[in-house]
């Protein structure tokens, strides 16, 4: 089976394969977290510059945990394909903005380099809600518990991405280059200022010098972003099935949904960005807020509601008359009212765009893949629109069975995949609903507190959730 490579990838030309010539590919963006989501998302942004005529923007992508996802792309010269599906179509691009591929722990030589190139425009992130670890930060409070004492410690030696980006940010600063934007493309509410306090207080706690701290705080832009597309993990069956339509086999290969979109706060990057579809807003918060709170947020009650009935995928969730109808009511009634939407979009349009979208079965979008982190996904999906609702004396009723959903997933579950996973479900195994409800949200490891005046809604559902099926649950509130 013929591997895709630099050899044979100009030959595949039903995929759409770059026309310009890789070894003219400059590096202009150090990206960390290879992830799945960056080669769908991001990295196209950055190929449609090069299908331009401007070959500096190349991207060094950087894992972090292992080299396994850097040793795949490297085995077929960093190029790979992303498939945008929907129904039967098919609709694949090779790209090869993606230059090289490093782990961090063997490559960070080489990245100092590159952190001090003139040609460094942009250094990009996804690291998942988890990386940026510190709580406090996320609060916008300053660091100074034990726990985070630990984190510092830990980050001296280079193990955590805050310290490795800081770590690059030092290098260039010590080679008298300009500065670089540094854009976080994780689902979190304010990732820029989340990422700019996590680094200055590091940096702090560092001793760096003044000019430094003067240099990090005044030449290193953070500019907030909004993310939106929906990139599931590959399965070996897509693969495959790739392979016997368009005869290559790509095991770095991508599926995506056809909507792509990325806003930004306005900075100078618009300049590259907004020709290939990046849109520049003064402000990103209003978008953060309704793509978190009414697509971010339903995705994951889908995804526990579908775990609790049994169903794999969430587009069969979706279209499910009893679920998809309890999701449109939470994103009407209650996500959708829980914030100040931006003038140009409407809640209710936006969300029944989202169940259209989620409903794209081609993408086999697992149920189980979303529900993973719960902890570090839920505090600004639903959390914080439970607690605005409440001061906004709206309903609360879907979004407490929302949060009843995932206790009772933490529960049934033996094991979940959520850094907090098994200090929550200790607790949520309390046969007192109440108890149980109280003592998991108050732990001290989420970053935003659901009010303690939710928490008897929250275990009445619960209390249902333990003896009944979830759809029977689901039926009690139908309009
Ligand atoms: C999903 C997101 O896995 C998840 O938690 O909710 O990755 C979602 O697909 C994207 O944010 C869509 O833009």
């Amino acid at each position: 089976m013929a591997q895709l490579n630099r050899e044979n990838y100009s030959s595949h030309r039903s995929a759409n394969p770059p026309q310009y010539n890789l070894e003219q590919v400059k590096i202009g963006v150090i990206h960390m977290g290879l992830s799945a989501f960056h080669r769908g998302h991001q990295a196209l942004f950055f190929e449609k510059i090069l299908r331009s005529g401007n070959f500096n923007f190349g991207v060094v992508g950087v894992t972090q945990r292992s080299s396994d996802v850097a040793d795949v792309m490297n085995s077929q010269d960093c190029l790979y394909t992303i498939n945008e599906r929907e129904g039967a179509g098919f609709a694949p691009i090779i790209v090869g903005a993606i230059r090289k591929a490093v782990f961090f722990p063997q490559a960070r030589a080489e990245l100092l380099e590159i952190a001090r190139s003139e040609n460094l425009k942009l250094i990009t992130l996804t690291v998942s809600e988890k990386a940026y670890q510190c709580n406090s930060a996320r609060n916008g409070v300053n660091l100074s518990s034990a726990e985070v004492q630990a984190d510092i410690a830990d980050t001296n030696s280079l193990l955590t991405f805050p310290a490795r980006l800081l770590d690059l940010l030092v290098a260039r600063f010590e080679s008298g280059m300009p500065g670089v934007a540094v854009i976080s493309c994780d689902n979190l509410p304010t990732n820029g200022d989340i990422t700019r306090a996590v680094v200055v207080d590091l940096a702090i706690k560092q001793n760096r010098s003044a000019e430094f701290l003067n240099w990090l705080k005044s030449e290193i832009r953070f500019p907030n972003s909004m993310v939106d597309r929906a990139v599931p993990a590959i399965t070996q069956d897509s693969i495959d099935e790739f392979y016997q339509s368009y005869g290559y086999e790509d095991r770095s290969l991508i599926t995506a949904e056809p909507y792509l979109e990325w806003v930004i706060e306005n900075d100078p990057v618009s300049e590259y960005l907004a020709p290939v579809g990046a849109r520049f807003v003064e402000k990103v918060a209003p978008y953060e807020a309704m793509k978190i709170r009414v697509f971010n947020g339903a995705h994951s009650a889908l995804a526990y509601i579908c775990q609790l009935a049994g169903i794999e995928y969430v587009a069969e969730g979706v279209v499910d008359s009893v679920i998809g109808g309890f999701i449109k009511n939470f994103q009407e009634k209650e996500a959708g009212r829980s914030f100040v939407a931006p003038a140009d979009l409407n809640p209710i349009e936006y969300a029944k765009i989202i169940r259209k979208r989620v409903s794209n079965y081609a993408l086999l979008h697992k149920s189980l893949q979303i529900a993973m982190d719960g902890s570090q996904k839920l505090p600004q999906r639903t959390f914080a629109s439970a607690n605005d609702l409440l001061k906004l004396d709206l309903s609360t009723d879907h979004i407490t069975l929302i949060i009843a959903a995932w206790l009772r997933f933490l529960e049934i579950n033996e094991k979940v995949n959520d850094p907090l996973g098994a200090s929550l479900q200790n607790l949520v195994r309390n046969p007192d609903a109440l108890q149980s409800v109280s003592d998991t949200l108050s732990f001290e490891g989420l970053a935003t507190k659901v009010d303690p005046k939710l928490f008897p809604q929250i275990a009445a559902w619960l209390a249902q959730l333990r003896v009944k099926p979830v759809r029977e649950v689901l039926q009690t509130l139908k309009s």
